[in-house]
């Protein structure tokens, strides 16, 4: 169905596989197309309650493909490809996890920096290429980074560009967890079928309003709780989490 990625559901999960190993999977116009619509599938998908997106080989993804500009207009390639891509991963109300089986650079970090998980592998690495082909972090890179390790350390990798490994981003916040890459996709897979596992509904609010919470005030908080929690209130699964409470047993979600 894809030329670029790969994409395949089990278990209430939707794996997105970038497929490009020869280039550690860079992004190409191509694969832009079909980021964004494996993204509206997972996202319409009932069944599917977390996506994952990892790399094929030996990379997550080394950012835009440099080997012969498609569009010189760079503003045009952001607008087009990644910005929308970017939005999509933020506006779908289920959990994204960027499993980091390798390296992330450029254009591949920041696709990292906009799931809401990042789990890596021991040999995972992170680095903000940008600054040595002269550009400057995009894809969402300028908002996430710093609104993830603080100002300070953004700039730092921003303006170094220095290679980070999986352990040294843990310490800074920027990883939710690091596995041996012995263990990473039975890791992977079990972190993602968890969170399938989970009241999809009520994550899905708290992601929305989340994002929303960077741009708002506690007036505006407040009031974005009150209507996330109606909603909540109204879902299967609060009724199922409190049925179960007080039948003393696990409570079975269903993600309605
Ligand atoms: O339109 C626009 O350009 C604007 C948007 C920009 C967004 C961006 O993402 S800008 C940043 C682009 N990315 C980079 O600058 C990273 C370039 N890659 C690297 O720095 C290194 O490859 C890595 C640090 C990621 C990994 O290094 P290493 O030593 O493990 O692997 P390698 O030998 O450099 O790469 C292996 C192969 O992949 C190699 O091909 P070959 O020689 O075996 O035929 C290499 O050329 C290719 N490759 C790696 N990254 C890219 C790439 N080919 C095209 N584009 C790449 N980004």
């Amino acid at each position: 169905m894809f030329e670029t990625i790969m994409y395949e559901t089990r278990a209430g999960v939707a794996w997105i596989t970038l497929n490009r190993p020869e280039k550690l999977n860079a992004f190409t116009s191509v694969m832009h197309k079909e980021m964004l619509s494996a993204l509206k599938m997972a996202g319409k998908d009932e069944e599917v309650r977390a996506v994952v997106i990892t790399g094929a080989g030996r990379a997550f993804c080394s950012g835009q493909d440099l080997g012969g500009s498609e569009n010189p207009d760079y503003g045009e390639v952001l607008r087009q490809g990644y910005n929308p891509m970017v939005q999509a991963l933020v506006s779908i109300e289920k959990p994204v996890i960027a499993a980091v089986n390798g390296v992330a650079a450029g254009a591949g970090m920041s696709l990292a920096l906009a799931c809401d998980f990042r789990v890596a592998s021991d040999k995972a690495s992170f680095i903000e290429a940008f600054i040595h082909v002269g550009l400057v972090p995009d894809s969402g890179n300028l908002y996430f980074l710093p609104r993830l390790v603080g100002h300070a350390k953004a700039m730092e990798l921003a303006v170094l560009g220095e290679k980070v490994t999986a352990e040294q981003a843990k310490e800074f916040g920027l990883v939710t967890k690091v596995v041996s890459d012995a263990t990473f996709v039975q890791e992977v897979e079990t972190f993602a079928v968890r969170l399938a596992n989970m009241p999809t509904k009520a994550i899905g609010l708290i992601k929305r309003y989340m994002n929303k919470s960077w741009e708002s005030d506690l007036t505006e908080v407040l009031e974005y709780e009150a209507l996330a929690q109606k909603t909540a209130g109204g879902t299967v699964d609060h009724k199922e989490g409190v049925t179960a409470f007080m039948e003393k047993r696990k409570p079975v979600f269903t993600g309605k």
